[in-house]
């Protein structure tokens, strides 16, 4: 069979509201799901403090990488209808949620489109992106050469994330 051309996306997936790592599992498998679509990296799981609103709970975040035969715009769709099948209430931007799943970067496109801006225009700040992100950066291909590793060791420097202890199942 022939193969269609994929891209490399890595997406992060956030959640302060409610069974917060169940809404992680649950988009890690219906993002596996899509058409054309594989999870080729998941980083760790991180507990993280609310950034840009500050009274709010904390965070599990996670940033995978995929592999994608769909469109941005697709994928986009895709991640909000992944988000409204959790319980995502759209209220108060930066406020708490029970699942945000967001493209940070798709290969090495750039769109300054409001509904989808490319790449993810507050990644470079944000340590609960660029940790997990720097832990599974190997997987890049085609994408701008960002340095994550050392923005994720100064975004560390004035904002709490450790590792999340995920129980055995
Ligand atoms: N998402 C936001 C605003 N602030 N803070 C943390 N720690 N993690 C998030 O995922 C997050 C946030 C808006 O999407
Ligand atoms: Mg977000
Ligand atoms: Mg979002």
């Amino acid at each position: 069979m022939n193969q269609l051309p994929r891209s490399r996306v890595f997406v992060s997936l956030g959640s302060n509201l409610g069974d917060r790592l169940s809404a992680l599992t649950a988009a890690r498998e219906a993002l596996a799901a899509l058409p054309a679509t594989a999870v080729v990296a998941a980083s760790r799981i991180y507990e993280t403090a609310p950034q840009d609103h500050d009274a709010q709970p904390e965070f599990l975040n996670q940033v995978l990488c995929l592999e994608t035969g769909l469109q941005p715009h697709d994928l986009l769709v895709e991640c909000r209808r992944i988000e409204n099948e959790h319980g995502r209430e759209r209220g108060l931007r930066f406020g708490p949620r029970t699942l945000d799943v967001d493209i940070l970067l798709f290969q090495d496109v750039e769109s300054e489109q409001p509904e989808l801006t490319l790449p993810h225009p507050r990644m470079l700040r944000r340590a609960f992106v660029l940790v997990p992100l720097a832990e599974i950066w190997d997987s890049a291909r085609g994408m701008p050469d960002l340095h994550i590793a050392a923005l994720a060791q100064t975004a560390v420097q004035d904002q709490a994330i450790r590792p999340y202890d995920v129980p055995e199942a």
